[in-house]
């Protein structure tokens, strides 16, 4: 951000807090609405308003959130992969997905909130993570399903996310796409192999995409019309399309892919439409993606509950690698000292 204003003021102050002499909290704002419209990122040091401040931290803590619960469904699948190949990929798949909680919860601390306030968020259910992975992997083609459709979904959400205003997002972003291409790749690869097995797993890739595809239409947010932040969050550039179009654009890069897999989308409405060049598609059932945000989806309980136990006893790791850290430091000094 360009004003001399915003670079001056250091740790981030609120527009009440613009200190006097630098420009009063109205010329904050203009420098901040000017960066933005001329597409400059936005940085940590940089004033910003407390509104703008307060939806990045909800949208990138529920991203974060969203990437350490998503390693649950998967997981449930390493000890079960039919091949060594295939659960070293597997692995490496969800080892992935931790590495992005992580450079997202770094993001989000680049805001000013620590990591132990958002996940006691997430663990005491005031902070949300993706619908998505509140639905259970039954079998091991819903692993290729997730790879093609969730993470496919993923990239289609997260592309766009790379030319966010805030620029520490953003540049998480782009290290993420690249990782989730290579998992939607991985996935699309694992449902082909079963599409073209025996009729068995034919019929097995099927189902899995069967169960997963209304979902995955769903992580993209309700309807536009009922989207309450989409409208602030475009304006500032934080989102840079609504949730149906994404969708929409999700839909058109699917039904092609669908074909060549010899695989069909579970959805008697779908057909293209030459007027508007899109697909036209079926009815979502919002009152299920409105449950499954309630808590009640199919697997909410699990997921949380297991959430929280490995948190409590991953307690010794982080007491180890605060203590290691500590005496790292005071090392440090006492070797200065010398
Ligand atoms: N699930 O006003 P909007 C992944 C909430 S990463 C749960 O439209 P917004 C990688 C929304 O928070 C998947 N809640 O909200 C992977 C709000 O509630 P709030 C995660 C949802 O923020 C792959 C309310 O509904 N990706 O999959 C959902 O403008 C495989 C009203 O909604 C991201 O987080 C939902 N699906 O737009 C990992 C991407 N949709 O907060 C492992 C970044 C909406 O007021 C394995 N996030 N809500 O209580 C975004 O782009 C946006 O936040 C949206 C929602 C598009 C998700």
């Amino acid at each position: 951000m360009a004003t001399a204003a915003a670079r001056d003021t250091a740790g981030s102050p609120t527009a009440q807090e613009a200190p006097a002499g630098l420009g009063d909290p109205a010329e904050f704002q203009r420098a901040f609405d000017a960066a933005v419209a001329a597409d400059e990122r936005i940085e940590p040091r940089d004033w910003m308003p407390d509104a703008y401040r307060a939806t990045l931290v909800r949208q990138i803590a529920q991203h974060a959130h969203s990437e350490i619960i998503g390693m649950q469904p998967e997981a449930n699948w390493i000890t079960r992969a039919p091949s060594l190949r295939r659960k070293a990929i597997l692995m490496a798949k969800v080892q992935d997905e931790a590495g992005h909680g992580l450079y997202l919860y770094s993001a989000a601390e680049t805001l000013g909130v620590g990591r132990d306030e958002l996940l006691d968020k997430l663990h005491s259910g005031r902070q949300k993570y993706s619908s998505i992975f509140n639905y259970p992997t039954l079998t091991w083609a819903d692993v290729g399903a997730i790879g093609w459709l969730v993470d496919g979904a993923a990239i289609t959400n997260q592309v766009p996310l790379c030319r966010c205003s805030y620029g520490p997002y953003a540049r998480a972003m782009v290290r993420v796409c690249k990782e989730e291409s290579f998992h939607q790749r991985q996935g699309y690869e694992l449902l082909l192999a079963l599409s073209k097995g025996t009729p068995e797993q034919h019929a097995m890739a099927q189902d899995a995409v069967d169960r997963w595809w209304w979902p995955s239409l769903m992580m993209f947010g309700p309807p536009d019309d009922e989207s309450q932040h989409s409208a602030q969050s475009m304006a500032w550039k934080i989102k840079r399309h609504s949730n149906d179009e994404l969708r929409q654009r999700f839909v058109d890069i699917c039904v092609p892919q669908a074909e060549s897999l010899g695989l069909t989308l579970p959805d008697p409405d779908l057909r293209w439409n030459e007027e508007r060049g899109h697909y036209d598609f079926g009815a979502i059932d919002w009152s299920e993606f409105w449950e499954v945000l309630k808590g009640n989806g199919p697997c909410n309980e699990e997921r949380l509950s297991r959430r929280r136990k490995a948190h409590e006893e991953g307690a010794w790791v982080r007491e180890a690698a605060a203590a290691h850290a500590a005496k790292h430091r005071n090392d440090e000094t006492g070797a200065t000292r010398a």
